[in-house]
């Protein structure tokens, strides 16, 4: 099937329905995203849509695993590269894997809501996920709107457990909330997605430049990828030159009620908004002294949401947060997604 899931959109396999080698495996999701040559960045030949959020598949089977539903593994098919990369998951295709298990027959519904709990493979952790099912089917339409995708949709509630370190080992791997690259201040984060967050103002960038002015800024995203590919190994994520992690983050002060201003590379492309666990762990550096974002995040006097500005508009991230350590700690993070069932079928592969 194809899905909308979030602000992004992918093929959604099950697993039993691929080879069991993830070498063949890959063959088969490249030839059905791109046709016959993995490297073409239009992607003529295949059903992806030439953009990494659209260039995404998720492979799903029931959980053998206790009090867990579903198991869901993220395939990032990359632009242009004929490779797959499996090392960071994606929040906006998971709002559309319980859709997808209910629709294939592999969980049950209940009335008027279904609440199952997935395991993320890439991450080895845990998200209770909410959805709309009345009368034993899937809802898809409402009136939940989330930036990045156009009208309203049946809310989809996320709740991420225990996400810290999820690609990186560690909340910040690098043993250090800052770190000076190139001159250059920066914070690196995983709390659900690697993250390398920068001031936008150190790069001589305000910050809020549109999403194709930084598209088109040469100079910007060559600085961006030296200090990426200085930072991989120093994050535990090893040589990242072929890999889509981390995300580099341009951070600015709040424009509209935010508590931060966001431009966020892919981590070649600037996203249209901006991930969901890339958001998790801005607002998780944002609350955490001693991180760049001090002097320019402003934080709300209570309550936990936290609401991320980005180029299409913001993204509300709650933030569970434990107690009794001296250290921030995020026990659990919330997001509300949507997701649309797009097309079922058959794919064709290409014989070669
Ligand atoms: O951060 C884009 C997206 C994503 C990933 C990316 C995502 C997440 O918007 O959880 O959702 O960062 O490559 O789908």
């Amino acid at each position: 099937m194809q899905l909308r899931g979030g602000s992004s959109k992918g093929l959604y396999f099950l697993a039993a329905d691929l080879p069991k080698d993830n070498a063949e495996r890959d063959k088969i999701l490249l030839a059905a995203m791109c046709g016959v040559d993995g490297t073409d960045p239009r992607q003529i030949d295949g059903l992806g849509g030439a953009d990494p959020l659209t260039s995404k598949v998720a492979i799903i089977s029931p959980s053998k695993r206790d009090g867990v539903d579903i198991d869901y593994e993220f395939v990032q098919v990359v632009l242009a590269s004929g490779k797959t990369d499996r090392t960071q998951n994606c929040g906006n295709i998971l709002a559309g894997v319980v859709p997808f298990a209910i629709e294939s027959g592999i969980i049950t519904t209940t009335s008027p809501e279904t609440s199952a709990r997935v395991y993320m493979v890439n991450s080895d952790a845990i998200c209770e996920v909410i959805i709309q099912t009345p009368s034993a089917k899937v809802r898809y339409d409402g009136n939940t709107h989330i930036d990045g995708v156009p009208g309203g949709a049946a809310p989809i509630t996320c709740y991420y457990m225990d996400i810290s370190g999820s690609a990186c080992g560690k909340l910040f791997p690098t043993g250090k909330r800052l770190n000076v690259i190139d001159g250059v201040d920066v914070t690196c984060i995983d709390n659900g997605m690697p993250v390398v967050l920068l001031r936008a103002s150190d790069l001589g960038r305000t910050g809020y430049e549109s999403r194709d002015a930084l598209n088109a800024d040469l100079e910007l995203k060559s600085t961006l990828e030296d200090i990426r590919l200085q930072l991989g190994p120093m994050m535990n994520l090893g040589e990242v030159k072929g890999k889509v992690v981390p995300k580099m983050c341009l951070i600015s002060a709040p424009l509209d009620k935010g508590i931060v201003h966001t431009r966020t590379f892919i981590p070649h492309v600037c996203h249209a908004a901006i991930g969901v666990l890339g958001a998790v762990s801005v607002a998780t550096a944002c609350i955490i002294p001693g991180t760049v974002t001090e002097g320019i995040a402003l934080l709300p006097d209570s309550g936990s949401y936290y609401s991320i500005e980005h180029p299409s508009g913001e993204f509300t991230v709650s933030l569970e947060l434990g107690v009794d350590n001296a250290e921030p700690e995020v026990l659990k993070a919330g997001v509300i997604r949507t997701a649309r069932l797009l097309s079922r079928g058959e794919v064709m592969i290409p014989s070669p």
